[in-house]
């Protein structure tokens, strides 16, 4: 088999770069390890900033999510029962939209399908060959035989335990990481959400976030130490523990309900560089791995696609390498700035296990100062509705 670009993982970012490059008439085939079902079922992002909404309009998916999605002008940072409000919209002039990491992935697969491009499930063993070449190839086993893609480039866009980032020798690659000493446990409810806005809490017990997927479908997290398991956190306990973090008017309000999905997730924080290798270029969790808090995973991932897509159509389309050569270099420039503000915002909303009293009044001060403060604030919202690209 042969194409352009083989796109290795069936994620959000393989799925946009493939769908942007079709609608150019770039040939692309994308290998997927899982099922689309299991892909599917994996409950992940939830805020989308206005780049990852603008690529998904060109992409020619704008439709259902333009009907769909909630606009969030704002959020609530609360410290105990001290709650206030960042005006996004006031401050920057930018929204973000609530809408689901499962309902882009879903829209994605549809118009793949439409388009009657290639996506191969349930692929094994997928190894990359030649990137440092002129003429690279992926092999890989399926139905208990191996094939064989030839292509121009390829797309790492297989997350974090993917095989493309080990592909680049360890002389060339430097991995950065920070592991946070503690995880989220996060549940899904068809219940009506606490408030319209989320809410980001931290309290003397810990961090807690209040967000959503549609009105009547609530999602929530508390902070939990690595060594719980979710089989651990019985319902109720989930919901009495939320209502201990957030402030008692919210708490008061709070509709609670069966969870329909429960999971805890580990945070860390994770850069590789360079984040192209020859022909190969990674993209997404492949690359890079933000702490959840301030929702910037997913929306760094398609800055990276931004920049990957352009550089292939120049490449294609005008015949100038000069995108596709400084991918790295441009992606990596966003990257890191999506990082400290994560990093930044983990710090300052957590408890963690070694702080000292003087570090929790840091904190509050902190807090508080952003409270207080419109530059403050103008700084948390500008990060918060993303970057430019
Ligand atoms: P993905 O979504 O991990 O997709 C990679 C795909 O590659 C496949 N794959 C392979 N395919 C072929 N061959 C191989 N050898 C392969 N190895 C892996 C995988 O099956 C998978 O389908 O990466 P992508 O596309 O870069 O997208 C990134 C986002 O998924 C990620 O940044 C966010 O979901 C991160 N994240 C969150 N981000 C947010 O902004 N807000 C959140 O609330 C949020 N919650 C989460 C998250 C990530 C989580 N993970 C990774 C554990 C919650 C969790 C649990
Ligand atoms: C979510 O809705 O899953 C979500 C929202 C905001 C975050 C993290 C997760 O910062």
């Amino acid at each position: 088999m042969r194409t352009q670009v083989a796109i290795i993982g069936g994620g959000p970012s393989g799925l946009l770069l493939g769908q942007l490059l079709h609608r150019k008439g770039i040939d692309t085939v994308v290998l997927e390890r899982r099922t689309k079902d299991h892909v599917l079922s994996r409950i992940r992002a939830g805020i989308l900033e206005r780049g990852l909404v603008q690529l998904m309009r060109e992409a020619g998916l704008g439709e259902r999510m333009d009907r769909e999605s909630l606009v969030h002008d704002g959020t609530l940072i609360s410290y105990n029962d001290d709650m206030f409000g960042i005006d996004f919209k006031a401050l920057t002039g930018t929204s973000v939209i609530v809408y689901g990491q499962t309902e882009v992935t879903r829209d994605l697969y549809a118009a793949r399908e439409a388009a009657g491009a290639p996506i191969l499930y349930d692929v094994d063993d997928v190894v990359i060959h030649g990137a440092d070449s002129d003429a690279p190839h992926v092999t890989f086993t399926r139905n208990g035989s191996e094939e064989r893609i030839d292509c121009d480039f390829i797309a790492g866009c297989d997350g974090f335990h993917g095989v493309s980032r080990k592909t680049i020798p360890e002389t060339v690659r430097r991995e950065y990481e920070k592991v946070y000493p503690f995880g989220w446990l996060g549940i899904l409810s068809e219940t009506p959400p606490v408030n319209d806005e989320l809410i980001y809490a931290g309290s003397d017990r810990g961090f807690a976030l209040c967000s959503m997927r549609n009105p009547m479908l609530s999602r929530y997290y508390i902070q939990c130490p690595l060594t719980d398991r979710p089989e651990d956190w019985s319902d109720d306990a989930f919901w009495d523990e939320l209502r201990r973090r957030i402030p008692a008017s919210e708490a008061d309000r709070l509709v609670t309900g069966p969870s329909i999905e429960k999971s805890i997730a580990p945070l860390r924080s994770f850069v590789c560089e360079p984040m192209r290798w020859g022909r190969l270029f990674l993209c997404g969790d492949a690359a890079h791995i933000v702490p959840p808090t301030g929702a910037k995973g997913l929306n760094t991932a398609a800055s990276d696609i931004h920049y990957l897509y352009h550089g292939l159509v120049q490449h294609y389309l005008d015949h100038d390498d000069d995108g596709i050569e400084r991918y790295s270099e441009h992606a990596l420039a966003r990257v890191w700035k999506a990082e400290r503000f994560s990093w930044w915002f983990t710090n300052l909303m957590h408890r963690f296990p070694d702080q000292s009293d003087f570090d929790i009044r840091m904190q509050q001060a902190e807090i508080a100062f952003l409270r207080d403060n419109r530059a403050a604030q103008t700084v948390l919202a500008e990060n918060y509705v993303g970057l430019p690209y």
